[in-house]
């Protein structure tokens, strides 16, 4: 069995919550935003632990039992509104997505590292840990005993021993975030160690991060008061686009899916084409908000579109779209990797 996985809280404010303004306010001219933005913001205190963690996962895989690794996103994004944070912005996702597809990933053979928003679904418990779904709901007492109820024993087993499986296989890897910093540091740290695997890493961004931010520069660091004039009014900027610096640098050689949610069905095409010609990268899911458990469209970079649906049948049967999808990413994948491997032999 491995060492059981340090729990890092991501939810708390830093500690040191003074604000550091001795990158000064103005970049150097020619840097892109995404430098700047490093340049500007204080990397989480825990990353250096996370980052050798990260490695001894990846040396492990890659050494050891040399399967694939996909890092996946899950969750949302928060955006602090204060240093000392009482205030944030969030978003709607619980990180189903997320959760669901890391368990069909296992599945199908690749090692997850799970970069997902702290008390956010996670796989395997995700199950028995949702609202309508109290885990306390899965037990009855017997003769002054806390037993699983027997109607649900055997669906519960099936899970539990697959659980079990991907811990002592040592194949799944949990990072939390919570902030929208935290996630931009960790991914950007991540994406550089898995570049020891090449094109067996696999990138699945199905967090939904958020597109505004306050900048730390401008962060107050207490509580904001109330306003003399009864409103509160919040500048936000946007947050860089990092899918370049991941296509570009970060990770050059691993294989990226990025997801994009519109909730008007008539832009979705049209907005995964663009964000596949801007970023240049391989794959992009679509869904929309008020469908997004039954259908998804696969668009690739030289049009393709495939639309994944769940039928009755399926729904009847609980059938997760996410076990749909994955086999589809991974061949993908499997297609990535032959196409890297005849530019090698060329
Ligand atoms: O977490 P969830 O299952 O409720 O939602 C998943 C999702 C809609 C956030 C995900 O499928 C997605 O589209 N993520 C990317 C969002 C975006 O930035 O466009």
């Amino acid at each position: 069995m491995p060492p059981p996985q340090k729990n890092y809280h991501t939810a708390a404010p830093e500690p040191e919550t003074a604000i550091d303004r001795s990158h000064g306010d103005f970049p150097v001219a020619g840097d892109s935003d995404e430098e700047v933005y490093f340049k500007t913001h204080k990397a989480p205190s825990y990353l250096a632990e996370i980052e050798e963690q990260t490695k001894q996962f990846v040396e492990y895989h890659a050494e050891t039992t040399g399967k694939r690794i996909a890092l996946v996103t899950s969750g949302g994004t928060t955006v602090p509104l204060e240093n000392n944070t009482v205030r944030f912005i969030d978003n709607f996702s619980a990180g189903t997505r997320g959760a669901t597809s890391a368990e069909y990933f296992l599945e199908n053979g690749y090692a997850v590292i799970f970069l997902h928003r702290e008390f956010s679904l996670l796989p395997y418990s995700r199950h028995y840990s949702h609202t309508t779904n109290c885990f306390l709901d899965y037990m009855i007492e017997k003769d002054n005993k806390v037993e699983i109820n027997p109607e649900f024993a055997d669906e519960m087993l099936v899970v539990l021993r697959k659980y079990q499986q991907a811990q002592k296989s040592n194949s799944l890897f949990l990072v939390p975030f919570t902030t929208v910093n935290q996630y931009l540091y960790t991914l950007k740290s991540m994406s550089t160690i898995l570049q020891r695997i090449h094109t067996k890493a696999l990138f699945y961004l199905a967090a939904a991060v958020s597109d505004f931010f306050l900048p730390s520069s401008r962060m107050p660091q207490h509580k904001i008061q109330a306003q003399p004039s009864g409103k509160l009014v919040v500048d936000l900027e946007q947050v860089p686009k990092f899918l370049r610096r991941l296509v570009d640098s970060w990770a050059p050689q691993a294989m990226i899916v990025s997801f994009k949610l519109e909730t008007d069905n008539s832009i979705l095409i049209k907005k995964a084409k663009d964000a596949l010609s801007r970023y240049q990268h391989q794959l992009v899911i679509g869904n929309l908000l008020q469908s997004r458990k039954n259908e998804v469209v696969i668009v690739t970079p030289n049009g393709e579109q495939e639309w994944i649906r769940l039928t009755e049948e399926d729904k009847s049967k609980k059938v997760e779209i996410e076990s749909l999808i994955i086999p589809a990413v991974k061949h993908k994948h499997e297609e990535w990797m032959k196409s890297w491997q005849q530019k090698s032999t060329a």
